[in-house]
């Protein structure tokens, strides 16, 4: 029996016995390289130029990030044209189309790309397809900020978007010996995998990355889903609805057999209802929730449940991307 707020309900004068639980925390999880990066630029920018600095697009997408950033002095856009010329200007870890920078430069304004170096990586690929003479498919959601960023590399009509198998079977192409694929960074691995293999049956001489372009840190952060799985009755997710890699792990949850696979932003959005009478959850965190949500959360347990918690860590990233120059530079 719960109580109003999700917690057990006990009786009056009976000692408080909180039900036992096992929290599987998998790791890696939470912040990747490029979100670290991002937001130590914004955090820099405010220090190096003072408020306000302009953002366009949330730097990373988590709300509480965006909030805590905007509460120093960011000031979040979605388009260059709601920025003044005379302040500085960030663009967001997902990239931006080649067209933003070329504006920014022609309004002599002073700007700063977050966009992550595995996202540029991509960028380039792109550009070294078309030159030669390639045209492009890419794997992606329609409407993403990277989709619209890494499309907007190449001219209009020579990167086809497909989102998912049946796609592969509809697309019309210029030259099918003439043809390269990218992808998205925050992708499904596995489904990811069934996209190309299409492709490839229907394109044999279609030209790609060893695998796809599938950064480690999604590629990790699904990888310890997977491993949490079998222990688990549900699965916490902490992240954004507007996370790609956040909800691709809920769907890794869920394919992983794991019926109850649930995207949370924080604590206070926990459904302690539908979670009535499990006796272990895994918890994770996309790559763009920060690891104070995951205390949170793993708190919010520890009041209502006596938690042993146990680490499922399949990886160790060690990776870095260093801030760019400008930021490194001392104040001017
Ligand atoms: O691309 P996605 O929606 O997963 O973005 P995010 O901000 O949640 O995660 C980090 C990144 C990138 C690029
Ligand atoms: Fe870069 Fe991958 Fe992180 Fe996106 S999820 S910011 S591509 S490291």
């Amino acid at each position: 029996m719960l109580d109003e707020r999700g917690r057990p309900r006990y009786l009056k004068g009976m000692e408080q016995i909180k039900p036992p639980l096992t929290l599987y925390l998998a790791a890696p999880r939470g912040f990747c390289a490029g979100v670290d990066r991002a937001i130590k630029i914004v955090e820099m920018a405010l220090q190096k130029w003072g408020a306000p600095v302009y953002v366009r697009h949330e730097i990373v997408h988590n709300k509480y990030v965006v909030d805590q950033l905007r509460d120093q002095g960011a000031v979040f856009v979605e388009e260059l044209d709601d920025c003044p010329d005379d302040r500085p200007v960030i663009f967001s870890a997902h990239g931006v189309p080649k067209a933003v920078p070329a504006e920014a430069q022609r309004r002599q304004m002073v700007y700063v790309d977050a966009t992550c170096p595995l996202v540029s990586k991509v960028h380039i690929e792109a550009e070294r397809h078309h030159a030669a003479g390639l045209q492009m498919v890419m794997i992606g959601h329609e409407g993403h900020p990277e989709v619209l960023g890494t499309m907007g590399q190449l001219p209009e009509g020579e990167v086809i978007l497909v989102e998912d198998v049946a796609d592969v079977a509809t697309i019309e192409v210029r030259d099918p010996q003439r043809l390269a694929f990218i992808t998205q960074t925050t992708l499904s691995v596995d489904d990811t995998a069934g996209i190309v293999a299409a492709l490839q049956a229907r394109f044999p001489g279609i030209v790609g990355p060893a695998k796809e372009d599938i950064c480690y840190a999604t590629t990790n952060r699904q990888a310890a889903v997977k491993a949490v799985a079998p222990h688990i009755d549900a699965l916490l997710v902490i992240g954004a609805e507007n996370s790609s890699n956040s909800k691709r792990l809920v769907e890794v949850g869920k394919a992983s057999g794991c019926s109850y696979s649930q995207l949370v932003m924080r604590a206070a959005q926990i459904d302690w209802r539908a979670l009535e009478g499990i006796r272990a959850v895994g918890v994770t965190a996309g790559a763009s929730a920060p690891e104070v949500l995951v205390n949170e959360v793993i708190d919010a347990f520890r009041d209502r449940y006596d938690v042993t918690v146990e680490l499922v860590e399949t990886a160790v990233e060690r990776v870095e991307f260093k801030v760019p120059r400008v930021l490194r530079e001392a104040a001017g």
